[in-house]
């Protein structure tokens, strides 16, 4: 399931973002950069030791940046580490968090020269981010982006399981709808 937006086509697959061909993914990472379990224990275990060592000479990352390393042995070149916020109630800042995180990777993307990004779903596993809601913001930011900047052709969000693939499906569908109707 696709749409398109400006030049850039947003699409969403399921599948392991360590597998992506697109010139970067990105890590939903810790605000240390220590590595962890999740979609960071996958990426750093298929790209290899190379990219934890980057991420030590970068120090961190505050929720909501994002920081570029090299992909290791992985298929894509790059690997764009942000940090969502740790849900709590959502009135402590998380959706203005996630959206940042979204958009600084996108921001990093144009930077950095990336014309195909991966996406998975940002703070929806350990961190415990509703996945209807954080759907929502995702996909809202990564258009209003496309909207506003070229250079990006391709923005895929990886999703692990049928039943995140089935919520994002949704969210698309009702977002395209909305803007059918504007
Ligand atoms: N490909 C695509 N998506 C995946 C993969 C994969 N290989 N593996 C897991 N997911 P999480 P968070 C999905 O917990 O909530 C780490 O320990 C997973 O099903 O990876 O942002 C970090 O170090 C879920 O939908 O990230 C941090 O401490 C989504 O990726 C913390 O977890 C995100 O789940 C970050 O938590």
């Amino acid at each position: 399931m696709s749409a398109k937006v400006g030049k850039t086509i947003i699409s969403i697959v399921r599948g392991d973002i360590t597998e992506e061909d697109t010139d970067a993914i990105v890590n939903a990472a810790n605000s240390k950069l220590a590595g962890g379990g999740g979609v960071d224990g996958a990426i750093h275990r298929a790209g290899g030791p190379a990219i934890m060592e980057e991420c030590r000479k970068i120090g961190g990352c505050p929720a909501g940046e994002a920081v570029v390393t090299s992909g290791g042995n992985l298929k894509a070149r790059h690997i764009i580490h942000t940090v969502g916020p740790i849900y709590r109630d959502g009135r402590h800042g998380e959706r203005e968090l996630l959206a940042n995180a979204y958009r600084n990777s996108l921001k990093r993307a144009l930077e950095n020269g990336i014309k195909s990004i991966a996406f998975p779903s940002i703070s929806t596993g350990a961190y415990g981010y509703p996945i209807r809601e954080a759907s929502r913001i995702a996909l809202q930011t990564v258009m209003g982006f496309a909207e506003e900047h070229e250079g990006i052709t391709t923005i895929r969000f990886v999703l692990f399981s049928d039943r995140d693939l089935g919520i994002y499906r949704e969210t698309l569908a009702n977002l395209r709808n909305i803007n059918r109707k504007c």
